[in-house]
């Protein structure tokens, strides 16, 4: 089912005219009414004219989170403050947010984004969806708020926390979506099963979920235990929020809506545009947005492109799952660990719930991973002997894969802390 056929299953060449015209617009507005980007074009010696279309923007230089914060608050904006209707702020771990602004147009684009993104994650006119993203300065909550009164969906405007009620106004309310963070999902699921509520009584059809990376065995834990068809979303507040990427139901990598960004995959380290199919960092330039448009944002995202048609008929761009991010990847005695492989190793082992945290830390100029992992109730409280297998099984499964040796650590249910949004995996104290 689609939500606006013309645009999610446009010819390609058709596609790349849009693009080309669109750019050309973007670039003369950033040039002319954002001092910022006009310095950075200046600085190549580059005139709005010099790009005629999709070909040139290799010739654009890149925007990074850092621009945006060194143009805290409004600096980066392309338009007056009073065509401003909505701000949104990403708090990030360190120093002042980042900070972004929509007109009245924005909106109602992003609306349009986020209804396409629904429908694609199977959500109706007649659907009851409970919308458990953050509300508030986190584009989660509002992104699919707007979206799911677009689409005509009735939206119960929840929030993140409170499960138990959460748990309980689904299954009064005849929730039949239910968007949020997977952890969070995951957190649902086990709250509901506490509860002694079991999914068959509940009336999900349906997760849309996103804002942080999960693996397929997750989903596959998901789909099971809520007894329901997850998809995947993705987005960023400095591109929009969510509305950037859908899954759709083929669950074969994510539609970027091409008709709004435009994306290339670089070399994290070079720069360098890489080919369709390789594997690197996602680069997204916005080409109808007009409160803060970016240009060739490095989103230190890392995924790859496929620009075949998919099996839904939808002709826009595929990313694949976001395998992590250039700066969430661990680099430990020189291997490159992202979280998400070990969370498909955990899952895929029985006797364990997938609540996991990796410590590392360096002792005498050596890093030393550690991974906590929680053990089902039944297993804790069995005999130690089975504990220890279990520890030596998982140790293994991961050295092998890595390539690097371990600590597994099993704690008891319930000892990793659960998050109402983005989990936390990784505590790094080698920063410190
Ligand atoms: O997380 C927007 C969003 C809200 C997306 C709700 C999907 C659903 P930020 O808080 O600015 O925006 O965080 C953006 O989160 O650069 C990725 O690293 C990560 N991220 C978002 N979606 C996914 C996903 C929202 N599906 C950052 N898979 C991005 C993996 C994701 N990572």
């Amino acid at each position: 089912m689609y939500w606006n056929q013309a645009r999610e299953c446009m010819d390609r060449e058709r596609l790349y005219e849009l693009q080309s015209r669109q750019l050309v617009h973007t670039v003369n507005q950033v040039y002319y009414n954002v001092p910022y980007y006009r310095n950075l074009m200046q600085q190549k010696g580059l005139m709005p004219e010099d790009i005629r279309g999709i070909e040139d923007i290799n010739l654009l230089p890149f925007t990074t989170k850092e621009d945006l914060r060194e143009n805290y608050p409004y600096g980066l904006f392309a338009v007056p403050l009073t065509e401003i209707v909505r701000i949104h702020a990403s708090s990030g771990t360190t120093g002042k947010p980042t900070v972004v602004g929509y007109t009245r147009q924005d909106i109602i684009n992003w609306a349009e984004l986020m209804a396409r993104t629904l429908t694609c994650g199977g959500t109706k006119k007649e659907s009851v969806i409970q919308v458990a993203y953050g509300y508030g300065l986190f584009t989660g909550g509002l992104g699919v708020h707007y979206g799911a009164e677009r689409v005509g969906a009735s939206v119960i405007p929840i929030s993140g926390g409170n499960t138990k009620r959460q748990v309980m106004l689904m299954r009064d309310f005849e929730t039949t979506v239910l968007a949020c963070t997977p952890s969070y999902a995951l957190h649902l699921a086990e709250v509901m099963e506490e509860m002694g509520i079991s999914a068959k009584e509940l009336k999900l059809t349906n997760g849309i979920f996103g804002a942080e990376p999960w693996s397929e065995a997750l989903r596959n834990e998901l789909e099971d235990r809520l007894d329901l068809s997850a998809i995947d979303i993705y987005g960023l507040s400095e591109v929009i929020g969510p509305g950037v990427a859908t899954e759709c139901q083929c669950k074969s990598g994510l539609h970027i809506a091409e008709d709004f960004f435009l994306a290339e995959i670089i070399d994290p380290d070079t720069g360098e545009v890489l080919k369709e199919g390789e594997v690197g960092e996602l680069v997204l330039t916005t080409i109808n947005k007009e409160g803060l448009p970016v240009i060739r944002y490095r989103t230190r995202d890392i995924t790859s492109l496929n620009n075949s048609i998919c099996d839904c008929g939808r002709t826009h761009t595929r990313m694949s799952k976001v395998l992590g991010r250039t700066d969430d990847m661990l680099i430990i005695r020189g291997v490159n660990v992202f979280p998400s492989q070990i969370e498909s190793l955990l899952i895929e082992n029985g006797d364990i719930q997938p609540h996991y945290l990796l410590i590392v830390e360096r002792v005498d100029n050596l890093d030393y991973l550690e991974v906590w992992v929680e053990v089902s109730e039944e297993l804790f409280s069995d005999e130690v002997r089975k504990l220890e297998a279990l520890n030596r099984k998982i140790t293994h499964e991961i050295q092998s894969v890595l390539g690097l040796s371990v600590k597994v650590k099993l704690v008891e249910p319930r000892t990793i802390e659960r998050s109402v949004g983005k989990a936390v995996r990784v505590i790094d104290k080698r920063k410190l």
